[in-house]
């Protein structure tokens, strides 16, 4: 197979992890027989030091022109420390959500039982935890008028969503959950929030065309105890874009870690593929970073995007192998873990 992939690294340790994706791309090309042709691109910080633009047109003409993208991660703590702060990395990312039509994002969030030890969630709560979240990414709070008035002492942020835009994250949930335990969460704050009774009113008429999916409504901050109380009973979650941000981050922490969660963005054109977590400036340049997000971001990618299904359950059972054999990052490290089983960036790479 012939593919085209765009690597966009982007801040932190999205140059590090990112780069070791590509490399298990570039193995699996090999050993499969695939032509993968790459190029890269700038987003973020980086893309802001370069051309004042977190998100150059130049590299939005390149996504635009690639089969799939592995993207890494933007951000910086110069703009944290500076809440005025004009142009931002998270506007390239936002806006490249826009531009690619990306409204699903998919955040599987599978626990390898290696790294039950790894969490501060007892292992008898964790087993079998198995979840798919659909995070609706083109709309909400992040997306609507946002500002100052009575002489900037006041701030607002408007969320807004569509009907169109929530049957059809709604309908890609469903879907995902005919083919896995026809198990589906919507999560909202209907009690309080318009955006969410909509929500939830098409929830409800989507749910009509799926009588075999057992479908629950749950409000955004039971959900939250819930998946730290109970997560075996979750399987496919569907929730507004702010909920599901909050919510998966915290879900990381079924899985070990944040540097264990890989993510896939899709919609109209280009898929993206990245893991959950950010540029993580704290890390940066250690050669410390977990790079199974970005490596199992890639799995997502041959499969979703390509649909190599063979080549990507491949990497998967890799990830596991090299588990089972007790290599860890630290952050998925615990204290009966040997020291020379602790890798860095690099090394666990190279291990998969
Ligand atoms: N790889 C994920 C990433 O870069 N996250 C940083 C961030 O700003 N996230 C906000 C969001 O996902 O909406």
């Amino acid at each position: 197979m012939k593919k085209h992939i765009l690597i966009v690294p982007g801040d932190g340790i999205g140059q590090e992890v990112t780069a070791v994706g590509k490399q298990v791309l570039d193995k699996i090309a090999a050993k499969f027989n695939h032509d993968f042709t790459y190029d890269e691109a700038l987003i973020g910080h980086v893309a802001i030091e370069a051309t004042g633009n977190p998100l150059p047109d130049e590299t939005l003409v390149k996504m635009k022109a690639s089969d799939a993208i592995l993207f890494g991660a933007v951000g910086h703590p110069k703009y944290d420390n500076d809440p005025t702060a004009k142009v931002r990395p998270e506007q390239g990312l936002l806006k490249m959500r826009k531009e690619l039509g990306l409204y699903a994002n998919i955040r599987p969030i599978k626990l390898f039982d290696e790294l039950l030890g790894a969490s501060s969630i007892k292992p008898e709560i964790l087993k079998g935890a198995d979840i798919l979240f659909f995070r609706e990414l083109t709309g909400d709070i992040y997306f609507g008028e946002k500002g100052r008035k009575n002489n900037g002492d006041t701030a607002f942020d408007v969320a807004e969503y569509s009907r169109f835009e929530v049957e059809r994250i709604a309908r890609k949930a469903f879907d995902a959950a005919m083919t896995r335990g026809k198990k589906l969460m919507s999560v909202d704050k209907a009690n309080v929030i318009e955006t969410s009774r909509l929500w939830r009113e098409v929830v409800q008429k989507v749910a009509l065309e799926y009588p075999e999916v057992e479908v629950t409504h749950q409000f955004v901050d039971s959900c939250a105890m819930m998946l730290i109380k109970d997560p075996k009973q979750f399987d496919v979650v569907v929730t507004a874009n702010l909920f599901g941000d909050i919510l998966t981050d915290e879900a990381s922490q079924i899985a070990g870690s944040m540097g264990m969660l890989a993510s896939a963005s899709i919609g109209d054109g280009t898929g993206v593929y990245e893991p959950i977590h950010g540029s993580a400036h704290d890390i940066t340049g250690k050669g410390v970073a977990n790079p199974l997000a970005s490596i199992l971001s890639a799995a997502l990618l041959l499969d979703i995007s390509f649909g190599l299904k063979a080549e990507s359950e491949l990497v998967i059972s890799t990830v596991d192998k090299v588990l089972k054999e007790g290599y860890r990052t630290r952050d998925i490290a615990d204290a009966t873990t040997p020291a020379d089983k602790i890798l860095g960036t690099v090394a666990m790479g190279a291990e998969v």
